[in-house]
């Protein structure tokens, strides 16, 4: 099997944050995102969603959706837990990734894709209007995550989850842009630092 990624991106890091995690090592194949090897018509023949990543299997089948490549890994390799190990930790679990991507990591993705000079070949045309609005629903839902970590050590609980991964890999990609835990919220700064000293932090975001 064969992950088809490119390095430090934000999906392309919570798939590799959640092997290092499981203790996984897999072949990689990089893909030049920012010379548009994605947009090629032979990847697009390759991965449904003609993004990165996509896992291919031996037998061929190929699962794109990085949430979609670590349910197969957390299927596969059932320890440790990252998606929930009783009916309502996996409830929990969902709400929380599904909350935390679309909530937090897309609003933060659109701001960059819609505003940032580097994102045009990405998102062709930018509406910038859109992109600014997406800044301060971003801001409003880290100091939201804050108050929600007061009296937590991870997004759902006591235990780390793809939930994490996810808030993680998007708050630490996006950085340049600016986000960050602000002064005034210590709890996701805690949360922040404790996620960036584990060692599959450093796996993901390794320079
Ligand atoms: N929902 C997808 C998003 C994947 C995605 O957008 N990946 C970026 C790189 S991190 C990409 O392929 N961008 C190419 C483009 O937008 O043209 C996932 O979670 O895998």
């Amino acid at each position: 099997m064969k992950l088809l990624t490119t390095n430090k991106t934000p999906s392309a890091a919570r798939v590799d944050f959640f092997l290092a995690e499981k203790g996984i090592d897999i072949e990689r194949e990089q893909v030049a995102l920012m010379k548009g090897e994605h947009k090629s018509p032979e990847y697009r023949a390759r991965v449904p969603n003609g993004r990165i990543p996509a896992l291919e299997l031996d037998d061929g089948t190929v699962i794109c959706e990085s949430i979609a490549i670590c349910r197969y890994f957390e299927a596969s390799h059932p320890t440790p837990t990252l998606f929930g190990d009783t009916p309502i930790a996996q409830a929990q679990v969902e709400m929380w990734q599904r909350m935390m991507e679309l909530e937090l990591f897309m609003p933060m993705a659109m701001s960059y894709r819609h505003t940032h000079e580097t994102a045009k070949l990405l998102e062709n045309p930018q509406f910038s209007d859109f992109g600014e609005k997406q800044r301060s629903v971003t801001e409003s839902r880290l100091r939201r995550l804050d108050r929600e970590l007061a009296d937590k050590d991870f997004i759902t609980g006591n235990a780390l989850s793809v939930a994490d991964i996810t808030a993680y890999c998007g708050l630490r990609f996006f950085r340049f842009m600016g986000y960050k835990p602000a002064d005034d919220q210590p709890n996701l700064r805690r949360w922040f630092d404790s996620m960036a000293e584990r060692p599959a932090a450093q796996a993901a975001f390794a320079e």
